[in-house]
């Protein structure tokens, strides 16, 4: 790494931040090894307020099933809302929402704790009780993130499921939860386009499985025309209005399941990732604290969907715990222009601005094309710290967002972690760790990361392994919800003797700093434009095109804006199509993916075979078609291939 960059954080950055210089946090880390419950407890009690403070911290009696404070009760809604109002920040924003249009609300945190309450008490007089499951199923909103805190108040567990996914993802989740109502809208604003809520939700319903949803409650964001079942279906607001504004927390037990997000893995179809109360919030309120360096001026911006953990964690909850100032955006960074996020910050003078490397290298890509959409038209001198997630950031990117976004001055947190962990795992901390492009260089204090071999021994210094967390943390993964046995397969396998925990990345630790950069992952999961997809579920959605398809096979390749793009290797069940007719094909079938799944997980290239490449035993050989997917010529040993000729048919030769 001898030739890279190394950028330090400023001394004035170090001189006012949270944990402020090396010294700092390595006492931090060293308290965590020395004393590991110590150090949790220490935190919990420090950021979190518990109704009956908790006397356990770490069960591991039950391993994989680990438990963290589990005779403490308290509500993550309390902690957010209540407490900040207590603390005399009543009258102080909460949220700055702007529209995709471009019209401003704000609420203050007496506000957002009212109208969590009016929704909380309309959940509750529709029957909804502790323990039920809730979906959610609307676009970025103060509703939105009402809706998911009232939950929390009642005691029931929240899944939202992005406004991007299809009738057919919003059912498959519906039943796996069996969640008793949905909270969602008539309709979602993107990009100046009305787009459906509603109506998918009601498409979802009719699909079958969805037997126990009672209550269909929607938020009027647009006026636009919908159906409305009666005896299931109300307006929220003809609901809510008419409640108490205020609501008597439920105290739950820390454990107690905050929400359920699913996500894809390698197999099967997404997994229903269960967080806790009160391990969650914990990290959640401390990564914003350490990571994000949130003081009490800031305005915190994270542009990730509240259908996304980043959503979840860095939006719904994180922030708000702290009693902190946040953005809430509707639209898309391209609309009206691919200025709209320099805009935003000039506008609402951002301080701490936290989004996904596929989102800077659109800009990049538009802002090159045409000055008046490039940082340098825009006031950004309120910003004082940067974030990314969701996917590695390339160094030439990373170099980019700090030159013309953060004008020299901004660290940059390159903030891995997953749905699964809760919150930042590995991240430079802003007033510490000197950073290196393309790093996510050191392990957030008190969590373990490691890379080893497969059989879970450590690997030296500048040789690429597995990433494991070698010690439980309190926001992580429970379990499965509904499926524990594919939790500890997924995560806690026995090669690794059930100990540590597996991401499902691989990574390398640099030979002198000891930094960790993540490799991508080691499994069938894709990561389009930070979105995850598994290879999987794209193909499944492929074949159930039953009158068309016979036989599908998905690989990823790597895409300059999106990260990863998704290459579909297709057998139809009639004679290959060549031509205009294989273009009318191919979007037949994206279209069929976009409904089973969603447009994020429509395949940019289809390919058509007369087969697939296949061993003797019949065994699709990927490793040739992610060759093919990136148009490499193939030097892989073919001689097990059965039907080489297949190598010509899907290759890209237009
Ligand atoms: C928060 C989130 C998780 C997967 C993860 C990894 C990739 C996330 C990253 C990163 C490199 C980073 N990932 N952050 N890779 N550097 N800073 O994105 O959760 O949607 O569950 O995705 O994303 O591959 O395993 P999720």
């Amino acid at each position: 790494m001898s030739d890279i960059t190394i950028h330090q954080p400023s001394a004035e950055f170090v001189k006012q931040a949270n944990v402020s210089g090396m010294a700092a946090y390595e006492a931090l880390c060293k308290k965590a090894e020395t004393d590991y419950e110590g150090f949790w407890a220490e935190q919990a009690r420090e950021l979190l307020s518990w109704k009956t403070p908790f006397t356990k911290v770490l069960d591991e009696s039950n391993a994989p099933f680990f438990k963290w404070f589990e005779d403490g009760t308290l509500n993550a809604s309390y902690n957010c809302l209540d407490r900040n109002i207590e603390k005399g920040l009543g009258d102080k924003t909460a949220i700055i929402f702007e529209a995709d249009g471009g019209e401003v609300t704000k609420a203050t945190y007496s506000q957002l704790l009212a109208k969590t309450c009016q929704y909380a008490n309309a959940l509750k007089s529709v029957g909804v009780k502790k323990g039920d499951r809730v979906m959610i199923y609307i676009s970025m909103s103060i509703e939105g993130v009402a809706a998911m805190q009232a939950c929390a108040r009642i005691g029931a567990t929240h899944s939202v499921v992005f406004g991007g996914f299809s009738a057919q993802s919003l059912r498959d989740r519906v039943e796996d939860t069996g969640a008793v109502a949905i909270i969602t809208a008539d309709q979602q604003v993107r990009g100046g386009k009305h787009l459906p809520l509603k109506a998918i939700v009601d498409e979802a319903l009719t699909l079958g499985g969805c037997d126990s949803v009672k209550n269909v409650l929607v938020v009027n964001r647009t006026g636009g025309d919908i159906a409305m079942t009666a005896g299931r279906d109300q307006w929220m607001a003809d609901l809510a209005d008419k409640q108490a504004t205020t609501c008597e927390p439920e105290w739950v037990g820390a454990e107690h399941p905050l929400f359920l997000l699913y996500t894809s893995g390698s197999t099967g179809k997404p997994k229903g990732v269960q967080h806790s109360t009160g391990g969650y919030l914990l990290h959640a309120a401390l990564t914003t604290k350490w990571t994000f360096d949130l003081k009490d001026n800031d305005v915190f911006w994270c542009t990730a969907d509240i259908g996304w953990v980043t959503g979840h964690t860095y939006i719904t909850y994180g922030p708000l715990a702290l009693g902190g100032t946040e953005i809430v955006f509707e639209g898309v960074p391209t609309y009206p222009d691919a200025g709209r996020f320099w805009k935003m910050i000039q506008d609402h003078k951002v301080s701490i601005f936290y989004t996904a490397p596929t989102a800077i290298r659109s800009l990049i890509k538009a802002a090159e094309a045409n000055d008046a959409v490039h940082p340098k038209s825009y006031d950004l001198s309120s910003l004082r710290l940067l974030g990314s997630v969701g996917e590695p950031i390339n160094p030439a990117a990373w170099e980019w967002y700090y030159k013309h976004v953060g004008g020299s001055r901004c660290p940059i947190v390159d903030t891995f972690w997953q749905t699964e962990t809760g919150g930042h795992m590995i991240t430079p901390l802003p007033g510490v760790t000197p950073m290196v492009p393309g790093s996510c260089t050191l392990p957030f204090p008190g969590i373990q990361a490691a890379v080893v071999d497969e059989a879970g021994h450590d690997m030296p210094n500048g040789q690429g392994g597995i990433l494991v967390v070698k010690r439980p943390w309190p926001s992580m993964i429970r379990t499965i919800w509904n499926d524990p046995e594919r939790f500890i397969k997924s995560y806690y396998p026995e090669e690794f003797k059930g100990k540590y925990y597996l991401a499902g990345d691989g990574a390398i630790r640099d030979e002198k700093t000891g930094y960790f950069t993540i490799t991508g992952r080691i499994d069938d999961v894709l990561n389009v434009s930070g979105h995850r997809m598994g290879t999987m579920e794209i193909e499944s959605a492929l074949v159930s095109c039953t009158e068309l398809v016979a036989e599908a096979a998905v690989v990823g390749r790597p895409d300059d804006t999106t990260g990863e793009a998704i290459c579909a290797f297709v057998v139809l069940k009639r004679s290959r199509p060549t031509g205009d007719e294989a273009k009318a094909i191919a979007k037949i079938l994206r279209d069929h993916v976009g409904k089973e799944i969603g447009p994020i997980a429509k395949p940019k290239d289809i390919r058509f075979g007369d087969n697939l490449p296949k061993t003797r035993s019949g065994k699709i050989m990927r490793r040739l078609l992610r060759s093919l997917a990136k148009n490499e010529a193939i030097t892989q040993d073919t001689s097990t291939l059965e039907n080489p000729a297949i190598l010509d048919q899907l290759t890209d030769n237009h």
